[in-house]
């Protein structure tokens, strides 16, 4: 037996603790930890990250993940409470699994505070390459339509374990990464869904058998509901080999007529095939398409972004897991009617000499760039791509979204694999290249170089298929840099 498998939250008081990254995760752990009576040894790569701790921290090393991995052969603490960030290839996690040292995430931690102190607080939780941000914002949408306080919580940006201990919640909407889910082991969720599975991530899990690896790990010990894509089949796969509950159903979401099992459209309904007492012999109407009217461009339902359907579709089969839903299915279509989108994600930013400016900052991955870029008309799109690639090809995005490009602009600090991509699979297609230097002149750059490619009619769009971390703070920031030098561009300003 290894100290891990020793250790529970009751055994917290006065351990040793190695908390990693004292970010957005870490600092909410920290406060945890604290609460519990732990002793923390904080790492972390980023010199003055200790500055932002307020409870008390027994030692601090600050160094890179070599430094900390000896660091914590040193100190040789109880359990490792590590940040998202931390790779699953990086030498802290991976000296911790030759050692046998038990390692949670905050998800982990939060999971088991949740239990000892309010059991009957369930979870829905949601992962998948693309859209569990807003799958997770329409659910959260659709639980408080029906009465319930329902934090959306976890990767779209709050840490869950916060929300545990503010003790407000009757049901938690949670998005998790697979970074999250890494290092989570012993979560039980009311339903649980993979949205759908792409490359992405591939440095950071060594490959694409392990970030799947991960993503199935969402359904472990779900209870009722293990919701999958029918037009993702590894999503299927993970339902069928995940050791769920007794009794939990699988549910698939598909943008066709459902079958038993099911939800999905007939005509411009969404339908409940899967759920509801009378499933066998009749479907039950969610909602219109019209309820998601306010996500579609112009407002025209005919141009509903096939993804945005099938969110809804995977957020409204989540929250018929839940009793209050069940019982009042009318609050999917106040719960879809009432749901905004959060920034970043397909958002016009200006507009000015006919061409519409668009920040899909949120675009982290060439999948997800490609549902937005796919929208555009042929020819009118001028696309700002590039970043941190975290390890993915783009051969395949570029390929597909070739037609639609006017031009390109190139962004990154390392523009290598980038550039490759288009020379073979977007030959003669105007390019243009950003040098690197800080966020706000990277993006006057790429918006002066856009506005000089765009014509009346055209969109630039800035859905860079690249995490922002090489020039960026987050996602957000490169997306409101980009919306303030495109506002100043159109108005003939120099950017802020
Ligand atoms: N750090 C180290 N060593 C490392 C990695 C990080 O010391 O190997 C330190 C950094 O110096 C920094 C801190 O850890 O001080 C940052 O930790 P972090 O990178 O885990 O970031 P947090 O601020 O804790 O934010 C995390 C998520 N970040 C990542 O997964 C990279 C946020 O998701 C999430 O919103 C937040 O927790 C709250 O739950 C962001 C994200 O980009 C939005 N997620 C990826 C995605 O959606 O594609 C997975």
């Amino acid at each position: 037996m290894t100290t891990a498998d020793a250790m529970t939250l009751k055994n917290l008081a006065g351990a040793r603790v190695g908390v990693v990254g004292a970010g957005r995760t870490g600092l909410a752990v920290i406060d945890a930890l604290d609460d519990l009576g732990a002793r923390v040894h904080l790492l972390d790569a980023r010199p003055g990250a200790a500055d932002a701790v307020t409870a008390p921290l027994e030692r601090v090393t600050i160094g890179d993940g070599g430094v900390q991995a000896d660091a914590l052969d040193e100190t040789r603490p109880d359990l490792l409470v590590v940040s998202p960030g931390v790779p699953a290839t990086g030498p802290v996690l991976t000296r911790a699994r030759a050692s046998g040292r038990e390692v949670w995430s905050e998800i982990e931690l939060a999971w088991r505070l949740q239990q000892a102190r309010r059991p009957d607080v369930p979870w829905i939780v949601v992962t998948g390459t693309d859209g569990k941000t807003t799958t997770v914002g329409m659910l959260a949408a659709v639980l408080s339509a029906a009465g319930l306080n329902a934090p959306a919580v976890g990767n779209i940006g709050s840490p869950t374990i916060t929300a545990v201990l503010e003790d407000r919640a009757d049901v938690m909407a949670v998005e998790l990464s697979s970074f999250q889910l890494h290092t989570t082991g012993t979560l039980s969720p009311l339903a649980a869904a993979c949205l759908n599975l792409a490359p992405d991530h591939l440095d950071w899990h060594g490959g694409l058998e392990a970030y799947a690896a991960d993503k199935a790990r969402v359904y472990a010990r779900t209870r009722r509901a293990a919701v999958y894509n029918t037009a993702d089949a590894a999503t299927r796969r993970m339902v069928e080999q995940a050791d769920v509950a007794a009794g939990c159903l699988a549910v698939g979401f598909t943008l066709a007529v459902p079958g038993l099992g099911q939800v999905g459209v007939v005509e411009d309904l969404l339908v409940d095939r899967a759920l509801h007492a009378g499933r066998r012999s009749a479907g039950l109407p969610l909602a219109s398409l019209v309820d998601l009217a306010h996500l579609a461009p112009g407002g025209e339902t005919e141009r509903l972004p096939a993804h945005v359907t099938a969110d809804a579709l995977a957020a409204a089969a989540l929250s018929l897991a839940h009793d209050a839903v069940a019982a009042d299915p009318g609050a999917v279509a106040r719960g879809l009617r009432a749901y905004v989108p959060g920034s970043h994600r397909i958002v016009t930013v200006a507009r000015g000499g006919g061409v519409t400016w668009v920040d899909d900052s949120k675009a982290t991955n060439p999948h997800s760039a490609q549902a937005a870029l796919t929208s555009l008309p042929a020819g009118t799109g001028v696309w700002i791509l590039g970043g941190d690639t975290k390890g993915a090809v783009f051969d395949d995005l570029v390929r597909a979204v070739r037609p639609v490009l006017r031009g390109v602009v190139v962004v990154g600090k390392d523009q290598t694999d980038v550039l490759a991509a288009l020379r073979a699979r977007a030959p003669g297609t105007p390019v243009a290249r950003i040098p690197d230097g800080d966020g706000a002149s990277v993006m006057t750059g790429a918006v002066a170089a856009a506005g000089a490619m765009a014509r009346p009619g055209d969109t630039v769009m800035l859905a860079p298929a690249c995490a922002s971390w090489d020039q960026f703070s987050s996602y957000a920031q490169r997306g409101d840099l980009f919306a303030a030098a495109a506002l100043a561009h159109v108005e003939g300003r120099e950017a802020p």
